[in-house]
């Protein structure tokens, strides 16, 4: 029994069968099991001596049944191992980085502009007050200029706001008429316009104010030329049309030339070669006095600008929906412009 047990054991090559020969010797029913229960009919000299060798046989049995289950266990872990193995040396997938919005950029490099004038950056609430989305901006209720902007409201006196400006009000209203102000904002604004190639109902602007003793026109023209040749090149004019705004008084909307000259002549873009990218004018002395400043004493500027609409222009982008649809084959683009 012994000889043939061993033999089958050495030939094993997995746990289950290794369990089975177990079972098939040295199990209840097994055949070593088998020759122990048959001591009871042995002579009481026979007894010892068997009982001595089917205990040896069991015990060799056994051994060899652990010292197999061992490497048979062994070999098992190792193959696993080596399935699992992990080649550091291999090169790592590559992890998708990303980056800022063109958005994003673009109004921070506005901004960078105009803190290199000497404006701060402030912000406002985008849910805001009819006061301060309208009236504090001379458009009281039942003007009819507040239908230029068509607007989410909320509740009656809550709305979506509708322009940066009311942060113009909210600043001056701070500044309590005694200090002048130089500051900038740039912020998302909600319109009931009907989504377009170039109209958004979420959009970004970005305001302007300056008020202090002396402000002319001249220096908001000024700061507007220096800020449309450094955001698109030297070669870049502008142009100032009458317009109207109820906080403005006058009134301009500034269009850039969209003629770009290189070594190879100079090419104009469709239409009539200007660009509308902003509305502006001086501050309404009605402004200026709801907030606390004497318009005798204090004059200023103010202007809303679209950075949708001058990323459009400074890198092609054909319609405005695009930075808002998220497709990452178009955000990437922008990544290291
Ligand atoms: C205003 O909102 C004034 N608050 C601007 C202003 C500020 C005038 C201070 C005077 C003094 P307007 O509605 O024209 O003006 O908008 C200003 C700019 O926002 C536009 O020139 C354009 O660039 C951008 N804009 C307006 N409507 C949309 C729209 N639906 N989608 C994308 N950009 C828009």
């Amino acid at each position: 029994i012994q000889a043939e047990a061993i033999q089958k054991i050495e030939q094993v090559g997995e746990l289950k069968e290794l369990q089975d020969i177990k079972v098939a010797y040295l199990g209840k029913k097994g055949s070593l099991t088998g020759v122990l229960r048959g001591m009871g009919k042995l002579s009481k000299e026979e007894r010892p001596v068997i009982g001595e060798i089917a205990n040896k046989v069991r015990e060799s049995i056994t051994e060899a049944i652990n010292l197999k289950s061992e490497k048979l266990e062994r070999a098992a872990l190792e193959k696993q191992l080596e399935k699992e193995a992990i080649d550091v040396t291999l090169p790592g997938r590559p992890v998708k980085v990303g980056g800022p919005h063109l958005l994003t950029k673009i109004v921070e490099e506005i901004e960078d502009l105009f803190i290199g004038m000497g404006f701060e950056v402030r912000e406002g609430p985008e849910v805001e007050t009819d006061y301060f989305n309208f009236e504090a901006l001379n458009l009281p209720k039942g003007h009819p200029a507040r239908d230029m902007q068509d607007t989410f409201y909320i509740t009656n006196e809550l709305l979506l706001r509708t322009h940066t400006s009311p942060v113009q009000a909210r600043t001056m209203n701070e500044f309590d008429g005694g200090k002048p102000v130089k500051m900038i904002c740039p912020g998302k604004v909600y319109r009931r316009d009907t989504d377009d190639a170039t109209h958004s109902h979420q959009f970004t602007q970005i305001e302007g104010l300056y008020v202090d003793k002396n402000v002319r026109m001249s220096d908001l023209k000024g700061i507007l030329d220096t800020f449309a040749k450094k955001m698109f090149g030297e070669e870049r004019e502008i142009r100032l049309r009458p317009s109207f705004f109820p906080f403005t008084e006058p009134s301009v909307e500034m269009d850039i030339s969209c003629k770009v000259c290189n070594g190879e002549g100079c090419s104009v873009c469709k239409g009539s070669g200007w660009i509308e990218i902003l509305g502006a004018g001086m501050v309404h002395p009605n402004v200026l006095k709801m907030a606390g400043y004497d318009p005798e004493e204090y004059t200023g500027f103010a202007f809303g600008m679209g950075p949708e609409r001058i990323a459009m222009l400074k890198y092609g982008v054909n319609d405005i929906r695009q930075f808002y649809t998220n497709d990452i084959r178009f955000l990437k683009q922008y990544h290291n412009a």
